[in-house]
């Protein structure tokens, strides 16, 4: 099974083109034009937007000849090594007669977004949009019509941005595309540059041409194309439609903006303009198997801690073979949007939370000198800790409710008094009035009455290897954690963290590693634990025992690899929960 995974990572490494790193695959920003504060507003302030993975590959659902491949949709004809010629005449069965652009804006509007962005053409190569390459959906499907020109439309009515994906590198049906066959049709050799010239740059130029403004265009996996190609499509873009924004996905830094990896939510703040793209499931198109909704309190958990961050959060929808939104992603998405409508200031124009990081309970937003706290988990003994806030409080409402809200505090942390009944779900919010602009300490709480995850990320490593890493456990559904590995003898990671209460807290450990490992965990206080554990084939949270902090206040924990497999044994984090 291990090594099954592990094949199908390396297949999909090679058929991205491996020796690129991700970051070459999801860019980083370097921010052109002039019109830069225009171009960004819709992005900075709406904070929420709609992705929309939908084409060929809709029709068959993540299924081929009866066997189901069991990754991300859109890659099925390359997963299961399906040929150009079965793949494009599957064209003559694509009949998406329920697809109703109108609802797909409905529920987006009705979600909360801002925008939609949609496949205009995918790396499958099919054109969703009248194109003048003969594979797309107006000519080559019995259905003949433009469902890009009908949502483009439907956008402009709802008063939605719009805009659109385009692969511009890999193209697995036309020859010299990135991933296409390396022939032409009459056996001469492809290149890049013909697929570019006689399909690429036109198709994108009718995408900026035909279909009135854009907000977006939205390129993918640049890969190694040549920069002097990605300079010609961005020149393009700015021509045709100055007011969209492209991602850095693009390549070459030529972005607005940073699109982080896929499904990326990152554990500490960012710093300038950046998006998370994210989906529904486990799958960016329709896959039939794929039940793995994320449900409203995911989806508002996801988007909060994407603002908090400081970023903007793009969530997709696959909407399956005829061209309907599945019912359990319109359900949740429209739940979600009907608290961001009680809540709107916790995510349109809401700024980064200034604790860095997720709390135990949810996360925070801010709005100028009002810190927005989301309470997910609502505290059973009525008092809500916040570790570190240094800007003085003038006021706090728990918005639904009339209960007054009251704080204290002790040392650097505030406790707000709550009733005990949570006033709405999946989260409350709680307004703070600040006399200045929020500030904290971005210290790690060890907190009297919730579990705190400490994560390696927020550790000092001397003589391991911490490191970020990105893998797949199916496919294409990308999961990304920091890790320490490659323990040297004297190997440690330290975690500074503020302690609220004196007290035993239940220690796990989160690792992954051979053999038994011997764990030691040392506080600054001399409270020592010592453990073996188990091997754990994944990362799973192994119990270490009871830890004492004798005193509240700023400590510091170490922990170090005492035996075991030094190369291979992986520490993801720390768990604290206060014992009972
Ligand atoms: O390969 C694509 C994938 O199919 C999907 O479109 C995602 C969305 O961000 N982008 C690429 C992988 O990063």
């Amino acid at each position: 099974m291990k090594n099954k995974i592990m094949l199908a990572f390396l297949l999909a490494l090679v058929a991205v083109r491996a020796e690129e790193s991700m970051d070459k695959l999801w860019g980083s920003a370097g921010v052109k034009g002039g019109t830069k504060a225009e171009r960004m507003a819709l992005f900075r302030d709406g904070n929420y937007g709609m992705f929309i993975h939908w084409g060929l590959f809709s029709h068959l659902g993540g299924q081929w000849r009866g066997q189901t491949f069991y990754g991300i949709g859109e890659w099925i004809k390359r997963q299961m090594k399906i040929s150009e010629s079965d793949y494009m005449a599957l064209a003559k069965e694509f009949n998406p007669s329920d697809f109703d652009a109108r609802e797909i804006a409905r529920v987006a509007k009705a979600a909360g977004m801002k925008w939609i962005i949609i496949t205009s053409k995918h790396h499958e190569g099919f054109a969703m949009f009248k194109s003048a390459h003969p594979f797309n959906i107006v000519d080559a499907t019995p259905f003949h019509r433009d469902p890009m020109k009908e949502l483009a439309a439907a956008c402009r009515e709802a008063g939605l941005g719009f805009g659109f994906y385009y692969s511009h590198n890999q193209d697995w049906t036309a020859p010299g595309g990135s991933g296409g066959p390396a022939q032409n049709p009459d056996g001469t050799p492809a290149t890049f540059e013909k697929y570019f010239r006689e399909k690429c740059y036109p198709q994108v130029k009718e995408i900026c041409t035909q279909y009135g403004p854009l907000n977006y265009i939205w390129f993918d996996t640049p890969g190694r194309i040549p920069k002097e190609f990605v300079m010609e499509l961005a020149e393009l873009v700015r021509k045709t439609q100055p007011g969209a924004l492209l991602c850095s996905r693009i390549g070459y830094d030529m972005g607005d903006y940073v699109s982080k990896g896929d499904m990326e939510v990152p554990p500490r703040n960012i710093e300038g303009d950046w998006e998370t793209c994210d989906t529904t499931n486990d799958s960016w198109s329709y896959a039939w198997y794929d039940q793995n909704w994320k449900d409203a309190r995911e989806i508002l958990l996801r988007l909060v801690q994407t603002v908090g961050r400081g970023g903007t959060y793009l969530l997709n929808i696959g909407p399956d073979g005829k061209g309907r939104v599945p019912p359990q992603v319109a359900k949740y998405l429209v739940k979600a949007g009907e608290w961001i409508k009680r809540y709107p200031q916790v995510v349109y124009g809401a700024g980064p939370s200034p604790f860095g990081h997720a709390l135990p309970w949810g996360d925070a937003t801010t709005q100028s000198n009002t810190l927005n706290l989301v309470v997910f988990d609502w505290p059973g003994d009525g008092q809500l800790w916040l570790p570190g806030l240094q800007s003085e409080i003038a006021s706090a409402t728990l918005i639904g409710s009339s209960a007054p809200v009251t704080w204290t505090k002790r040392g650097t942390w505030t406790a707000f008094q709550l009733p005990a009944a949570r006033p709405d779900a999946p989260a409350a919010v709680i307004a703070v009035q600040l006399k200045g602009a929020p500030k904290a300490d971005q210290t790690l709480g060890v907190y009297p009455n919730a579990p705190a995850t400490l994560l390696v990320e927020f550790a000092e490593v001397q003589n391991a290897e911490k490191k970020e890493n990105r893998w797949m456990e199916k496919f294409g559904e990308w999961k990304h954690a920091t890790q320490i590995s490659k323990w040297q003898p004297d190997g440690k990671a330290v975690w500074s963290v503020d302690v609220c209460a004196a007290g035993d807290y239940r220690l796990d450990l989160v690792y992954k590693g051979e053999g038994r490992p011997v764990w030691r965990i040392e506080s600054d206080e001399g409270v020592t634990l010592q453990n073996q554990q188990a091997a754990s084939a994944i990362y799973h949270a192994q119990p270490m025992g009871l830890l004492t902090f004798k005193t509240p206040g700023k400590r510091t924990l170490t922990v170090t690899l005492v035996e075991g497999d030094r190369a291979k044994t992986s520490l993801e984090a720390l768990r604290l929960s206060p014992a009972e």
